[in-house]
C-alpha cells in the first residue's frame, strides 16, 4: 500500500505543463489556464487498466510528455468486464489510480480519471459504487489541481437519454464538489457520447467547470457529428473530446485518414481538447502499438502502428501552436 504518498506533497517538475498553466477552468464553452488564456489538453488515454496497467508508470508518461507533447493522460477505467464494479479486486485498480495520478503530478501534467462504463451502459447501475468512488478519489486528491474526474464514460443503449444521464450526474457532480470545489468534471453523454446536442436544454445545474464529452471513431463518426458538436458551443454547451480514434467506432478495421483531417481541422478551429484512443499493444487498428512492442518508453516508428504514428504526429502538431 503506497497510501502514505500524499498528492498535495508532490511537487511539479519546473517547466511543466501544470507548473506553467496551473489550475484550468471554463469559460463560456472554453478551457482557460490560470492565467485566463485559452487552453487545450492533447493526451492519451489508456485502454482498460485491468488489462493494460503496464502503461502507467513515470518512464511512459515522461516520455509522451517529452517526445510527443502530451499534456495530460487519461486513466480509462472499466467499472465492468473485470473492472472496477463487478471485478475481485476494486482496491488494486484505486492503487493503479493512484500511481497515475502522483505520478502525472510530480510530471506536471494533467490527468482524467475515467469512470469507464461501456456494455454496463446505463450509469444508474453502479451508481452507489460510483457515489463512493468519487467521494473517495476526489478526498484523496483534494486540491491536488492536476486531476479531472470523468463520471461516465459512454452511456448508451434504450432509454438512456439526456434527462437519465442528468440525473446520475446530479447526485455524482455533489460527491465530488464537496473535496473538489473547483476541478474539472466531465459528464458523458448519450449514444456512446455522442449527443452533446442534447444538453443545452437542460444542463446539469450544480455547478460551474463542467465539461460535456463528445467521442468520435472518425471512420463512423463524420459531418453529422461534427455538425453536433458545433450546434452544442453555439448552443453554450462546453464540450471536451475525451476519447477518439482514426478507426471505426468498433476500435479495429481500416483508418479513415480523411474524415481524420476533417476533424483535425475542427479541433484546431475551435481549439478543443482531445485523447487518443489507446496506449495499449493490442491487437487492433486503434491501440497506438504493434503487438510486437513489449517496451514503455521510447517508442521508435517501428513500434507504433499506423494510428500510433498519425497520433503522435497530431499530438506533436497540437503542442506547437
Ligand atoms: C474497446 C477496445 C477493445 C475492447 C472493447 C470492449 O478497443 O479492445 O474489446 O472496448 O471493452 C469506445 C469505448 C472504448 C472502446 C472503443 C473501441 O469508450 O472502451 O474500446 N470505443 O470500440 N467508444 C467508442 C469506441
Amino acid at each position: 500500500m503506497q497510501q502514505d504518498i500524499s498528492i498535495q506533497g508532490v511537487k511539479p517538475e519546473k517547466g511543466s505543463p501544470f507548473d506553467m498553466h496551473g489550475c484550468l477552468d471554463v469559460s463560456g464553452v472554453d478551457l482557460i489556464d490560470a492565467s485566463g488564456q485559452p487552453y487545450r489538453l492533447h493526451g492519451i488515454s489508456t485502454h482498460g487498466l485491468q488489462w493494460y496497467p503496464e502503461y502507467v508508470n513515470e518512464a511512459t508518461f515522461r516520455f509522451l510528455r517529452d517526445e510527443w507533447g502530451v499534456n495530460a493522460i487519461r486513466l480509462a477505467m472499466y467499472t465492468a468486464e473485470d473492472g472496477y464494479c463487478d471485478g475481485d479486486n476494486p482496491l488494486a485498480f484505486e492503487q493503479i489510480i493512484r500511481t497515475g495520478v502522483v505520478t502525472a503530478r510530480h510530471l506536471g501534467m494533467y490527468v482524467i480519471i475515467d469512470w469507464h462504463i461501456l456494455k454496463d451502459n446505463d450509469p444508474d447501475l453502479y451508481r452507489e459504487d460510483a457515489l463512493d468512488f468519487f467521494g473517495r478519489v476526489s478526498a484523496e486528491y483534494s486540491g491536488a489541481g492536476n486531476v479531472l474526474y470523468e463520471i461516465c464514460n459512454e452511456p448508451n443503449g434504450y432509454g438512456i437519454d439526456w434527462e437519465h444521464v442528468r440525473s446520475y450526474a446530479e447526485d455524482v457532480i455533489p460527491v465530488i464538489r464537496r473535496n473538489e470545489p473547483d476541478a474539472i468534471i466531465l459528464v458523458g453523454t448519450p449514444t456512446w457520447s455522442q449527443d452533446v446536442d442534447a444538453v443545452a436544454v437542460h444542463p446539469v445545474t450544480a455547478s460551474d467547470n463542467v465539461m460535456y464529452t463528445l467521442h468520435f471513431y472518425s471512420g463512423t463518426h463524420k459531418q453529422e457529428l461534427r455538425d453536433k458538436l458545433l450546434r452544442a458551443r453555439s448552443d453554450g454547451t462546453p464540450v471536451m473530446i475525451s476519447e477518439f480514434s482514426i478507426t471505426d467506432a468498433s476500435g479495429s478495421g481500416p483508418l479513415d485518414l480523411n474524415s481524420a483531417r476533417e476533424w483535425k481541422e475542427l479541433i484546431l478551429k475551435e481549439n478543443l481538447s482531445c485523447f487518443a484512443w489507446s496506449l495499449s499493444n493490442r491487437k487492433e487498428s486503434s491501440a497506438l502499438l504493434v503487438p510486437e512492442c513489449h517496451v514503455l518508453s521510447g517508442f521508435e516508428d517501428e513500434d507504433l502502428t499506423p494510428a500510433g504514428r498519425w497520433m503522435r504526429d497530431f499530438m506533436r502538431e497540437l503542442n506547437a501552436r
